[in-house]
């Protein structure tokens, strides 16, 4: 991907010099830019880069679907959301919304996409204001498949999830459902995986577009851009979770991240939280003392709906996306961002890549223009492999905290340095 965007720019930057200011041409010359904008520029990067973008669009409705029925329905009876559950979803969400939050106002505060004025191809519509109580109203679809097909994804979201516990709640008829959902993940995630090994073609596109037009100078708020999502991964990945660690679990916040080292690696690697499940449920029970009843639970489940790090990212995007296009986002904007981003990352799932195609679902819902993605397609692959590894760290500081408070817990494994150390 980096050498597609590397092309790209290069590319883009070539047809820019060539196509230059028209003014200063010879007729024939004017011909040749004209004929290399036209058949390049509007034609080959343009019609492939949108292709791009309807394809990451295309996958969000059945990620979305049958991930949260998947995650919701392998709660298997509502009996074990009890205690640990409705404590942990509380937890993931509360994280979940205190990350995107600390996004959005450092993002406000730097203001990355500032002073970009890039051109939109149409002008924008920010569509009807609603007011937050029509947004809760709204969020029950009247009619889920009317839902699906508009991409109405808050409501496809709530559908889900209620789907997903009436399938716990039908016995043999719901596990024979839940099993087909168990399947269709499967080929949603190829599906995903497909549209993955083209994205460099389409990086190649949409940025060897974008630099015909954009100006190298831009590159400093791109630079900006993936400097503010950095910082905020790494602030709420240390402080804020070392915080809760310290102030709401009472351990030593030094010992868990120094613990963590390897799993955090190897989520850093894959880019994929449901890769690092296994790590994960190994480090928390042998080397945190978090009893498999609670990890076992909360650490799957985690992988699945708690995605600190990604929303961080779509917070930080949506802000800079909207200062590029000198788009003004006001407060019950930012409020939609909270809850899309929040909600987004519940339906994500932890594969490579996925947080981005959240992100156009979280752009769409704002009525901020998606093709702003191309914007930061190139600087994602080093961002999703940190924002996996701050995803699952949470997963594993929420088991702590979990497990503490039902008793679950070993304190001394935790504070034993030499805790599975054969692991
Ligand atoms: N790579 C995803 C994960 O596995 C996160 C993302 O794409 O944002 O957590």
């Amino acid at each position: 991907i980096l050498i597609a965007m590397a092309l790209g720019i290069l590319v883009g930057a070539f047809f820019k010099w060539i196509i230059g200011n028209e003014a200063d041409k010879e007729i024939a010359l004017l011909g040749f830019s004209f004929g290399v904008k036209a058949f390049f520029v509007d034609g080959i990067f343009h019609v492939g880069g949108q292709i791009f973008v309807a394809s990451l669009k295309m996958l969000v409705v059945p990620l979305v679907l049958v991930s949260l029925v998947c995650g919701t329905s392998s709660l298997k009876d509502i009996s074990t959301l009890g205690r640990i559950g409705s404590k942990a979803m509380g937890m993931f969400i509360l994280t979940t919304a205190m990350a995107i939050a600390l996004a959005i106002f450092f993002a406000v505060l730097v203001s990355p996409g500032s002073g970009v004025n890039m051109q939109l191809a149409t002008a924008f519509d920010p569509g009807e204001v609603k007011s937050v109580a029509q947004v809760f109203i709204d969020m029950f679809p009247s009619n889920p498949i009317d839902a699906m097909a508009k991409g109405e994804m808050l409501q496809i979201i709530i559908f889900a999830v209620l789907f997903g516990i009436a399938i716990t709640m039908s016995g043999a008829a719901g596990e024979r459902i839940r099993l087909f959902f168990e399947d269709m993940n499967v080929i949603v995630m190829q599906l995903v995986e497909l549209v993955m090994k083209v994205s460099p073609y389409g990086v190649f596109f949409l940025m060897a577009k974008l630099f015909t037009t954009l100006e190298l100078a831009d590159m400093a708020n791109l630079g900006k851009y993936f400097g503010v999502v950095l910082f905020v991964l790494f602030f709420h990945g240390v402080v804020v979770y070392g915080s809760f660690l310290f102030f709401v679990g009472r351990l030593n916040p030094i010992i868990f991240f120094s613990k963590m080292r390897e799993t955090a690696l190897f989520a850093f690697s894959t880019s994929s939280s449901n890769a690092t499940v296994a790590s994960n449920l190994a480090t928390t029970t042998h080397k945190l003392g978090v009893d498999n009843k609670v990890a076992s639970f909360t650490i799957p489940l985690g992988a699945t709906i708690n995605m600190d790090g990604t929303a961080i990212m779509q917070g930080v995007a949506t802000v800079f996306i909207a200062q590029v296009y000198n788009i003004d986002l006001d407060t019950s904007d930012y409020l939609m961002v909270v809850l899309t981003a929040t909600l987004a990352s519940i339906g994500t799932a932890g594969v490579p890549g996925v947080g981005l195609v959240m992100l156009a679902m979280v752009l769409e819902q704002v009525g901020l223009p998606v093709e702003g993605i191309a914007l930061i397609l190139g600087v994602d692959r080093l961002l999703d492999m940190t924002r996996t590894a701050v995803n699952i760290t949470g997963d594993a500081m929420i088991s702590c905290l979990v497990a503490k408070q039902e008793k679950c817990f070993d304190a001394e494994v935790y504070n034993d340095p030499k805790a599975g150390e054969h692991l």
